[in-house]
């Protein structure tokens, strides 16, 4: 199928939602992570982002949050995709922490595109570097949309699989993990879930459930949440009718309203700051754009609301505040190391 007619005037191939590159200091970041090591059932997360950015030309760059179209005055920058250099799979994954890591110096908002969910790790890593993370991952709050758990120790011996993301994040001793949408889970995976006090999960049977809905109680706990906030986006964590070409789509997933409101209420929670996002286990979907433009869309209206965030100064710029001493040392090889 061809796409129809960009919708940005002046549209640049290759960047995110057509936007010509501007000069100066990006406000937002569009990094690009093409990993594929471990996927288990699909195939093609590593053509995902590239996939992404062509489909994100179909996103309409109007929004009556920000009532004018984006960029809104702000600069977006679609930087160059990760190299995939790395002779192994943990070198890979400090491949792209190194990639990822200049951006989170507290002025810019990284929005990372994946990539099997297997990145996971890379980021948080990186984001440790924030200033308001400032090496003190108990600071940091992981939400996560996703059809799967990702709390399994190991898949196939490996503790890096992407069925693993959650687990490894919380590794680096992160404050808590927020889980919705999830109904894909092993049985030791759902024993943590009962007791770890770390991991809140919010099932999909429990969302949708018509008699007693725990959607109510979803968005409450967005609200409550403070402090510097990771979103990381499974879109698997959609309905698979919506994203048929991820890597293991799932029945029974979250609406794209759901997601949309998700977001809507983690940005403007009053004590919360996002500082990044990432949107994984995006497959290029061949004989209809569904899958790609579904993500650009998503990721579109995280920009819309970090923006909006900007706008009404609940974003501090944390790269040049003389009252945060960053003394978190980033070590270009800590996953070799482990
Ligand atoms: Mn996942």
């Amino acid at each position: 199928m061809s796409l129809p007619a960009p919708v940005a005037e002046e549209f640049v191939e290759g960047n995110f939602l057509g936007l010509p590159e501007q000069g100066g200091t990006p406000d937002i970041v569009i990094l690009q992570v093409p990993y594929e090591l471990t996927t288990s059932y699909g195939q093609g997360t590593a053509l995902g982002p590239s996939a992404c950015i062509e489909a994100s030309g179909q996103v309409e760059l109007f929004d009556p949050i920000l009532g004018e179209d984006l960029p809104a005055g702000y600069k977006i920058k679609t930087a160059e995709p990760w190299n995939g250099e790395g002779g192994n799979l943990r070198k890979q994954l400090d491949g792209i922490s190194n990639y990822l890591a200049p951006w989170f110096d507290g002025h810019k908002f990284p929005v990372i595109l994946g990539g099997e969910h297997g990145i996971l790790p890379s980021i948080i890593n990186a984001a440790g570097g924030h200033p308001l993370v400032n090496g003190d991952f108990s600071q940091l709050t992981l939400v996560q949309i996703d059809a799967h758990a990702d709390l399994r120790q190991e898949l196939n011996g490996e503790p890096f699989s992407h069925a693993c993301a959650a687990s490894r994040a919380m590794d680096f001793g992160l404050k808590h993990l927020y889980q919705v949408g999830i109904r894909a889970f092993s049985k030791h995976e759902y024993e943590r879930i009962q007791s770890d006090d770390d991991v809140t999960t919010f099932f999909a049977s429990d969302i949708h459930s018509s008699s007693n809905s725990s959607w109510g109680s979803w968005i409450e706990t967005l609200t409550s949440i403070e402090g510097p906030v990771h979103l990381t986006i499974d879109i698997d964590g959609l309905d698979g009718s919506l994203v048929p070409a991820t890597g293991t789509p799932v029945p029974g997933g979250l609406t794209f309203w759901q997601i949309i409101e998700t977001i809507q209420e983690l940005f403007s929670a009053s004590k919360a700051t996002v500082i990044s996002m990432d949107v994984n286990e995006i497959v290029p979907q061949k004989d209809t754009p569904l899958t790609q433009f579904t993500a650009a869309m998503i990721a579109t209206k995280g920009i819309i609301h970090h923006i909006d965030n900007r706008r009404n100064g609940k974003w501090a710029d944390t790269s040049e505040d003389n009252n945060i001493q960053n003394n978190h040392v980033f070590d270009k090889n800590y996953f070799e190391k482990l």
